[in-house]
C-alpha cells in the first residue's frame, strides 16, 4: 500500500471541500469534516477519510440532504428527540448533544433519540462529548444486515456499535467504542483492500464456511464477537437504536435503502447519567481508587487510551494514496 503524508488541517480541508463540492451547506460540511478529521487524528482509520466515498454517494443519489436542518423536540422532561431530516448523523448530534448534556446535568439522567439520520462514523465523539461535561453515557446505532445472530449463518444484525464513556475530571475519560461484530465492516473492507487475512472466527463465506479471506466474508457474513454473548448485545443495540427510537431495524434499513453504498437511514440512542447527582459527592475519588487497582494489573490498559495517545501527536498522518486520489476526484 502506498501512503501520502497529510497534515491534520489538510485532512480537515480535504473533507470540508469535498462535502461542499457535493451538495453540503456549511453546517453539514463542517460537522462531517470535523468528525473525519478527529477520526484520522485519533487513528480511527476505518471511520475517517475512508468513509468519504460513501458520504459522497449518499449525497449524489439524493438519499441524504446535505442542506438538512435537524429539528429538536423535547418529548418529556428527560427525553429529547432530534429528527435529522435526512442529514448525516454528526449535524443532528451537534444539535442534540448540548441539550442532552444540559438536561442530564439538571436531572441526573436523560436520553437523546436521533431519528432520520445516516450514521457512518465512530461513536466515541458522542460519548466523549458527554464525558467532557462530567457525564457517563452510552450510545448505540444499528446499520444494515451484516452479522449472523448466534446459531444462524444468515445475516440479520448490523455491525451495531456501542460506545460507553465515563468522566475522569482532569484526565482522559474511560471510553470504549466497538462494533458488536467480531470486526467492524470498515476494517474488514480495509483488510480486503490491503490484501490482509483476518483471524479465523471473524466470519463465514457465502456457503457458510469459516474463512480468513476478508473479501469472502464481505460476500458472506460477519460473526458477532464472543459468540452468543456478543449476539445478545447486537440484539440489544437493534432494540435500543430502532425499537426504542421508532427508527428502522437493520433489515428494514436495507429493504428501504437505495443501495448507493452510503449509510442507510436509521436511528441512534444516547443515554447520559450524572455521577454527581446519582452517586453524589466523592464519586471521583471512589472511581479513581478502582481505576488504580485496574491499571495496576499487569497488561491492562484503559479503553480509549490508544486514541488519546494518538491525539497528542499533532504531526501529519500517512493516508492511503489511492483513497486521497479517489476523494480528490469527487471535486
Ligand atoms: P476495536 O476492536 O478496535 O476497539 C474496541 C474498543 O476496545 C475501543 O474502545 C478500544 O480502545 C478498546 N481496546 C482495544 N484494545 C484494547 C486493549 N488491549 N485493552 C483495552 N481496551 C482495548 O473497535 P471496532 O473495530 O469494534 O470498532 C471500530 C469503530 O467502528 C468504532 O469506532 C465504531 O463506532 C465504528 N463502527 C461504526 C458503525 C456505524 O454504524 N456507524 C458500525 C460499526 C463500527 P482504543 O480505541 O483506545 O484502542
Ligand atoms: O464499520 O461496520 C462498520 C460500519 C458500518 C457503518 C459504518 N461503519
Amino acid at each position: 500500500m502506498t501512503t501520502t503524508s497529510l497534515t491534520l488541517s489538510e485532512i480537515y480541508n480535504l473533507a470540508h471541500k469535498t462535502m461542499l463540492a457535493n451538495g453540503c451547506d456549511e453546517a453539514n460540511a463542517e460537522a462531517l469534516a470535523d468528525i473525519i478529521y478527529r477520526a484520522e487524528r485519533d487513528g480511527s482509520h476505518s471511520h475517517g477519510l475512508f468513509r468519504i466515498p460513501g458520504y459522497v454517494k449518499a449525497l449524489r443519489s439524493g438519499k441524504v440532504d446535505g442542506k438538512a436542518k435537524p429539528k429538536i423536540t423535547k418529548k418529556s422532561s428527560v427525553i429529547i428527540q432530534v429528527d435529522g431530516n435526512s442529514s448525516f448523523a454528526p449535524l443532528a448530534q451537534a444539535v442534540g448533544l448540548p441539550e442532552l448534556s444540559k438536561l442530564a446535568l439538571e436531572t441526573g439522567l436523560a436520553a437523546l433519540s436521533l431519528t432520520n439520520v445516516h450514521h457512518f462514523a465512530a461513536l466515541w465523539p458522542e460519548t466523549e462529548f458527554l464525558a467532557d461535561r462530567g457525564l457517563a453515557s452510552i450510545a448505540c446505532t444499528a446499520y444494515m444486515p451484516t452479522v449472523a445472530p448466534a446459531g444462524s449463518k444468515e445475516k440479520l444484525f448490523g455491525t451495531n456499535p456501542i460506545s460507553f464513556a465515563w468522566p475522569r475530571p482532569g484526565k482522559n475519560p474511560i471510553c470504549f467504542d466497538m462494533a458488536t461484530s467480531s470486526m467492524a465492516l470498515g476494517d474488514l473492507q480495509i483488510a480486503a483492500r490491503d490484501g490482509n487475512q483476518v483471524p479465523l472466527g471473524t466470519g463465514l463465506d457465502k456457503d457458510g464456511l469459516a474463512t480468513t479471506d476478508p473479501a469472502k466474508i464481505a460476500a458472506g457474513v460477519l460473526l458477532p464477537f464472543g459468540g452468543y454473548k456478543g449476539s445478545a448485545i447486537a440484539l440489544m443495540v437493534e432494540l435500543l437504536a430502532a425499537g426504542l427510537t421508532g427508527e428502522q431495524f437493520s433489515y428494514e434499513a436495507k429493504n428501504n435503502d437505495n443501495g448507493d453504498g452510503g449509510p442507510p437511514r436509521g436511528g441512534e440512542i444516547v443515554f447520559a447519567f450524572s455521577p454527581e447527582i446519582i452517586a453524589g459527592n466523592g464519586w471521583e475519588l471512589h472511581v479513581e481508587g478502582f481505576m488504580e487497582k485496574l491499571c495496576g494489573l499487569d497488561g491492562v490498559r484503559v479503553p480509549g487510551e490508544r486514541r488519546h495517545k494518538n491525539r497528542l501527536d499533532k504531526g501529519p498522518r500517512m493516508i492511503n494514496t489511492d483513497l486521497i486520489q479517489t476523494i480528490k476526484s469527487f471535486g
